[in-house]
């Protein structure tokens, strides 16, 4: 078995150099890793939003849901309830993600559901070819700001940490190995994880050299330590010029909001009182 037989037979149609394509490879590679273990990649879902991002699920073979613009993360939500035994792993972009389904990103990390959010931050909308999205810098100039944003970009994990998510990290579309093993401890965490993946749109916002230049790995970092997460997740607030801290961030094990409902199905008997109904209504 190889990560090889994780493709599709879906063309990809992201640009050439795209930072997409290091988390696909990212991912599979993850995919094929947990499978090795001996974890069954028919309890893995995938679910994407829509945008440049969303075109992810096309291209890995296993169970997936291409869902809608802003609303990965109810859906994720939902299979997660429906079969808590499931993996699911949401992708959304940051217009996806922090603009229209921002609200439902602050109550998954607030229920602590035990789903993983992979975040495409190009920082643009890329398929809808380069309007400005909630952490875009101030000035940004795009198809919908010709003469530059008037808006500070929010921190998202500033956000997200505030909201009780209980796994926070953060990835760069350049150097897989980095990418590969901050997913990897994001699917292993218990609880509502959310990876922000500073993901190259070459097309439309090209990063490349800035976060080259910006970009180190956390080292010496404790990510139990609440306080010491904020400090690091303060350091670049998606505006200045500073260092950007890669890895994770924070960690913390709690509770939560699936387990409760595990047996649900089987105590609701589902099936005859569908058909009970049925029989009434008919
Ligand atoms: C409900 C809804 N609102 C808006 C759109 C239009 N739309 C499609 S993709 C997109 C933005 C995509 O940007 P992002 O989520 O950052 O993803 P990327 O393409 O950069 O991966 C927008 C606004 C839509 N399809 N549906
Ligand atoms: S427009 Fe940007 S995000 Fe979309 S495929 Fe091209 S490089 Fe990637």
């Amino acid at each position: 078995m190889s990560q090889n037989d994780l493709g599709t037979y879906a063309v990809n149609t992201w640009c050439p150099g795209c930072g997409n394509f290091a988390i696909l490879n990212a991912v599979k590679a993850i995919l094929d890793e947990l499978r090795n273990e001996g974890f069954p990649l028919e309890k893995v879902v995938l679910v994407s939003g829509i945008g440049c991002h969303a075109k992810i699920v096309d291209y890995i073979n296993v169970n997936s849901f291409y869902s809608i613009h802003g609303r990965v993360v109810p859906v994720a939500i939902g299979i997660k309830l429906a079969n808590p035994d499931l993996k699911v792993i949401g992708f959304a972009g940051d217009g996806d993600a922090y603009g229209e389904g921002l609200e439902h990103l602050i109550f998954a990390a607030k229920r602590n559901i035990d789903i993983t959010m992979i975040i495409h931050n190009n920082r643009v909308y890329g398929l809808t070819t380069g309007q400005y999205t909630p952490t875009s810098p101030l000035g940004f100039r795009g198809r919908s700001t010709p003469f530059g944003t008037r808006e500070l970009p929010i921190n998202p994990l500033e956000l997200m940490l505030s909201s009780g998510a209980t796994f926070l990290a953060r990835g760069y579309s350049h150097g897989i190995e980095l990418l590969k093993g901050i997913f990897k401890e994001a699917l292993a965490h218990k609880g509502f994880s959310l990876v922000d993946v500073l993901q190259v749109c070459v097309t439309f916002y090209n990063m490349y050299q800035y976060y080259t230049r910006h970009a180190y790995e956390l080292k010496d970092h404790d990510p139990r330590n609440y306080d010491g997460a904020l400090q690091k997740i303060r350091e670049w607030d998606y505006n200045k010029e500073a260092p950007i801290a890669l890895g994770t961030f924070y960690k913390k094990e709690a509770a939560t909001f699936e387990e409760p409902f595990r047996d649900y199905g089987a105590q609701v008997d589902r099936g005859s009182k569908i058909r009970q109904l049925l029989e009434k209504n008919i």
